[in-house]
């Protein structure tokens, strides 16, 4: 059986979540990642020598980064349809994929650590304002691209769309106050439509509320 390491609560680790719940799967979980030192054991050194997660064993296989763990699983399930057999096709997700480990992400989690995680005493509101005008240019990026399509890929959801997704409900649930582009408000309900996006994104994160412990 396919196994998961990683607190359930983690923005990488929703990625996988929501992969596993739209393509049915059963797994093993492994609750790592909110106890000091949990990551930097031998053992779990020994899976993820990066000392992060997601991480997930299939195959006998061991695989880290998020966007990989995506990709193989969607390719491994082509009959799901969240994968292209067509490169060029594949290569219009892909492309988000990879900008949203370059840029979403790295402005999202300034933002939801610098608000949401960080005590309101302890704030530094001209950082956040940076993280946020920066995070608003994305999603107006973000706004064209959905004009033209549906998804990320094109007309169907797809590795990329999960990719980026996983962030909209964090972002505009946090309580601050952000700009809600209207073809980036379409694709959210799309997906809030889907079983698996509600059961796996749209969870309650009020446990990491001032929380930098972990
Ligand atoms: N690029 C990596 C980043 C992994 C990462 O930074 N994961 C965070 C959780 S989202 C982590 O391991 N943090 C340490 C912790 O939660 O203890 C990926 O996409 O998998």
């Amino acid at each position: 059986m396919l196994e998961l390491w990683g607190r359930k609560n983690a923005y990488n680790v929703l990625k996988v979540l929501w992969m596993l719940a739209e393509l049915g799967l059963e797994y093993r979980h492994y609750d790592v990642g909110s106890r000091p030192g949990e990551l930097e054991t031998d053992e779990f050194l020994a899976l993820n020598p990066h000392a992060r997660i997601p991480v997930i064993r299939d195959a006998g296989k061991v695989i880290w980064e998020s966007n990989t763990i995506l990709r193989y699983l969607a390719a491994s399930h082509q009959d799901s349809g969240l994968w292209f057999s067509n490169t060029a096709e594949r290569a219009q997700a892909e492309g988000w994929m990879d900008w949203e480990l370059c840029k979403l992400q790295p402005d999202f989690i300034e933002l939801f650590w610098g608000f949401y995680r960080t005590p309101a005493a302890a704030r530094d509101a001209a950082r956040l304002q940076a993280a946020a005008a920066r995070l608003a240019a994305h999603f107006r990026l973000l706004d064209q691209h959905l004009q033209r399509q549906p998804y990320l890929g094109g007309e169907h959801l797809s590795v990329g769309d999960i990719a980026c997704g996983v962030c909209l409900y964090r972002y505009f649930e946090m309580g601050y106050e952000v700009e809600q582009p209207e073809f980036v408000m379409q694709w959210y309900r799309r997906l809030s439509r889907r079983d698996a996006y509600r059961n796996s994104i749209m969870q309650s994160f009020d446990e990491l509320y001032g929380r930098t412990d972990f």
